[in-house]
């Protein structure tokens, strides 16, 4: 391993031509993608895939319920019955799970929400909402013949106040719109993520979704501040207040973020949004080590304290099926076993930069860092995000992607991808050619939250890999008293492991709501729990 070398210093200080040069030569997509893709091949019915026997008592779509609900709706538009059109709301983004609905509905506000869901408990028709259908767990696809309520077209923001930052939008205002909105208001939104582009705010809280800048902005379990949402028979619980501070009674909202649409169908949400920071640096490192890029995050959070707003790890491997797949070369003019991506985001743009060249020359001098670059302007951060967060996308064109997404104590995260890797390679499964179903074990994520993205590359989705790797990796998570989800959720992926994460206790708590607020299971059924 060469010694600590380029550190490109952004600010007044002139740059050096390798960094600049590193820069330039990444040539990627300043945006990052949108994760609508085209529907060509279609993943294999999850019931078959899964053997799931569909409940008996859910009730079978007839044409009498189809002209109800366009009696609701009160547009034909509104209603989703072609077979092709059908595919993209029935399979996941990872093609992994695939339903066979019959009919989407897009309502476009909550009355009509409202109204669907209580013809739906009457009748017992079983449902699943879904937002930008970015989910990874399988949960936002039906497993037979669900009717899927899209929020699609309840998509307006409601309000924006600019002194106390709070925004209240419908659950189907998308991601990136939403920011786009707040960022011309001098906010941010509290959350973002690589999907930004097609998922949904109502989706993200439903989801808990965590993110890049986590470690900053804290969960949506702080940032939400109320939220309306629909029950199972229709009821419309108004929790949408904006209030920073309100202590009368239980903190209902807290129950449907997370909840995945198993609860109810969260139709509006009111949120805290932060300043939009004025001054922003990235920097992308190489480190030798994973002990290293620990020794680099107790660093930054000490010297970069309240500016850092981001700290992530991709390992080797994940960077190299990006430039692969991207075709793009490496932002480092060396490889590295594993990059960091570091983010400040302040207001004082001297204050930032001198604090991170400090924390640069600092990590560089007792050699936790062995080389980096800095991005000088926003196109050249954006560049340098965008290697982060491409990783699952370019993962996912090696086939499929089994996908673990954990939280470990800091110190043994790693050593569940090489452990993984090693039952893998022992079995036989793990090669460059096409008779290997495994391409290669992966391991990136959100290393100042403790939550790492285990992936494991296939060309193809295979049971006897399934059966290696589970319940191989809630069991090695366990043993570490760690969460077999930190921020995707359970969804249908990971229904049959929660014990792994909840005792009984509490898993009889959450059975007891589940029957409590939809008797009937027409939410979200075959998943969560
Ligand atoms: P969907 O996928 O449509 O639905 C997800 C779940 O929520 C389903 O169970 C669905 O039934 C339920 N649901 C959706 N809308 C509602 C609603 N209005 N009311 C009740 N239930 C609802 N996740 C992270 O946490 N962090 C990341 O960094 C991250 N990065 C990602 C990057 C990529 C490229 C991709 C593809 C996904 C990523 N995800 C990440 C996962 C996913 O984007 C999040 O889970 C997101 O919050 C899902 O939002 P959605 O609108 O797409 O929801
Ligand atoms: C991310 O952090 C997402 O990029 C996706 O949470 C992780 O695809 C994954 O496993
Ligand atoms: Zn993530």
């Amino acid at each position: 391993m060469r010694a600590a070398s380029i550190i490109r210093v952004c600010g007044r200080q002139a740059s050096t031509a390798v960094s600049r040069r590193a820069l330039l030569r990444t040539g990627i997509r300043s945006a990052v993608p949108s994760t609508v893709r085209s529907y060509a091949s279609e993943a294999k019915l999850t019931r078959e895939t899964y053997d799931v026997q569909r409940l008996e008592h859910f009730g079978k779509l007839s044409d009498a319920d189809i002209a109800k609900f366009k009696e609701i709706l009160q547009s034909d538009s509104a209603l989703v019955q072609d077979q092709d059109d059908l595919l993209q709301f029935n399979e996941d983004w990872m093609r992994k799970y695939r339903g066979s609905s019959q009919l989407v509905l897009k309502p476009k506000t909550t009355d009509q929400v409202s109204q669907i869901l209580k013809y739906c408990n009457e009748k017992k028709l079983a449902v699943v909402p879904q937002g930008g259908n970015t989910g990874l767990v399988g949960g936002s696809v039906p497993v037979f013949d669900e009717i899927v309520i899209s929020t699609a077209s309840m998509n307006k923001i409601h309000s924006f106040d600019p002194v106390s930052g709070i925004l209240v939008a419908d659950a189907g205002v998308i991601l990136e719109t939403a920011d786009q909105y707040l960022r011309e208001q001098g906010y941010i939104f509290p959350l973002d993520l690589g999907a930004k582009g097609s998922c949904h705010i109502g989706g993200n809280v439903a989801t808990n979704a965590g993110g890049l800048r986590l470690l900053r902005y804290g969960s949506l379990h702080g940032t939400v501040l109320g939220l309306e949402a629909v029950l199972a028979d229709g009821t419309v619980v108004n929790n949408l207040t904006t209030l920073r501070k309100d202590n009368t009674g239980y903190d209902m909202k807290q129950l449907f973020i997370g909840s995945e649409g198993t609860l109810g169908i969260v139709t509006a949400i009111s949120i805290l949004c932060p300043p939009k920071p004025t001054s922003v640096n990235v920097a992308f490192l190489g480190l030798e080590s994973f002990k290293k890029v620990q020794d680099t995050f107790v660093q930054a959070r000490s010297e970069l304290s309240e500016i850092l707003s981001a700290f992530e790890c991709i390992d080797q491997g994940s960077l190299n099926q990006v430039a692969e797949h991207m075709d793009s070369p490496v932002p480092l003019d060396e490889t590295y076993p594993f990059y960091v991506l570091i983010e400040t985001s302040g207001s004082n743009k001297d204050h930032d930069e001198e604090k991170l060249n400090t924390f640069l020359e600092n990590a560089m001098e007792n050699e936790s860092v062995l080389n980096g670059t800095v991005a000088m302007d926003e196109t050249q951060a954006q560049n340098l995000w965008s290697w982060r967060e491409m990783v699952p996308e370019a993962l996912a064109k090696c086939g499929g992607v089994y996908k673990y997404d954990v939280s470990i104590p800091l110190p043994q995260l790693y050593d569940l991808v090489d452990d993984t890797k090693a039952r893998l390679q022992e079995a036989g499964v793990i090669g460059e050619t096409d008779e290997y179903p495994v391409v290669d074990v992966l391991g990136y994520g959100h290393i100042g939250d403790g939550n790492l993205h285990l992936n494991v590359a296939v060309r193809r989705y295979d049971k006897k890999v399934e059966q290696l790797l589970e319940p191989f990796v809630y069991e090695w998570i366990q043993k570490v008293n760690g969460s077999i989800s930190a921020e995707h959720g359970l969804g249908f992926a990971k229904k049959n492991f929660i014990q792994y994460s909840k005792d009984a206790g509490m898993l009889t708590l959450m059975r007891g709501l589940k029957s409590h607020y939809d008797p009937n299971g027409i939410l979200n059924p075959y998943k969560y729990m």
